[in-house]
């Protein structure tokens, strides 16, 4: 079974039903792979991401500061992509003259929100379903995609078998804590997704 496969029956994406499938299926990635995406909407979807991984480092940062070792251990490292991955946003937005100084969309601050205040207030194994639930959104979603064309390079982003290797190792880690708490968290962090990709279509 590849890796994409056990996450597709992972226990909390299998639980979430069609929030899992809508979570991960999007106007903009069929756009993608047909070549037809507008400019503007990938323009827009490149701010924006970069202002939702701004907001998903504070999560992070502040979820890995009240986790146990060895769970933190993978947070640290987490943190440690996230950083490289803002270095990332900021040379791809260099290139486009795009201006990362802008405001959050209100479909991008409403899931930050979410995540910052989960972060502070709801349990450890909790924050490790909404970790796993936002990375392994990304990497099954883009993961239907071939890594060529334009977007190659973004595609490859998120279906690396490095990236792939970190979304299975929280996914032991999620249910390695099990929590009832975590499927409703899950779920929310799918209808997130669903939002966000929404927003990037529809602006
Ligand atoms: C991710 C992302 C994955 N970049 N954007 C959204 C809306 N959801 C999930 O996070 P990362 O930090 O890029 O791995």
């Amino acid at each position: 079974m590849s890796l994409i496969e056990s996450f597709e029956r992972s226990r909390l994406a299998a639980g979430a039903g069609e929030l899992w499938r809508h979570g991960i299926s999007a106007s903009f990635l069929d756009a993608v792979g047909d070549g037809s995406l507008p400019a503007e909407a990938f323009h827009r979807w490149l701010v924006q991401d970069y202002l939702f991984v701004v907001g998903f480092t504070r999560f992070l940062a502040v979820a890995a500061s009240r986790t146990p070792r060895p769970a933190q251990s993978a947070m640290i490292g987490g943190l440690a992509a996230l950083d490289a991955e803002l270095g990332w946003f900021e040379g791809h937005a260099a290139a486009r003259g795009l201006d990362l100084d802008a405001e959050p969309h209100p479909t991008c601050r409403r899931y930050v929100d979410f995540l910052v205040a989960a972060a502070y207030t709801e349990p450890v194994e909790v924050l490790l379903a909404i970790l796993y639930g936002v990375e392994v959104a990304y990497t099954v979603a883009w993961g239907r995609l071939e890594p060529r064309g334009p977007y190659a390079e973004f595609i490859e982003r998120w279906t690396s078998p490095e990236f792939q290797q970190y979304v299975a190792e929280l996914l032991r880690l999620a249910d390695a804590h099990p929590h009832p708490g975590q499927q409703a968290a899950f779920d929310e962090v799918m209808r997130h997704e669903r939002e966000f990709w929404r927003m990037t279509w529809e602006g």
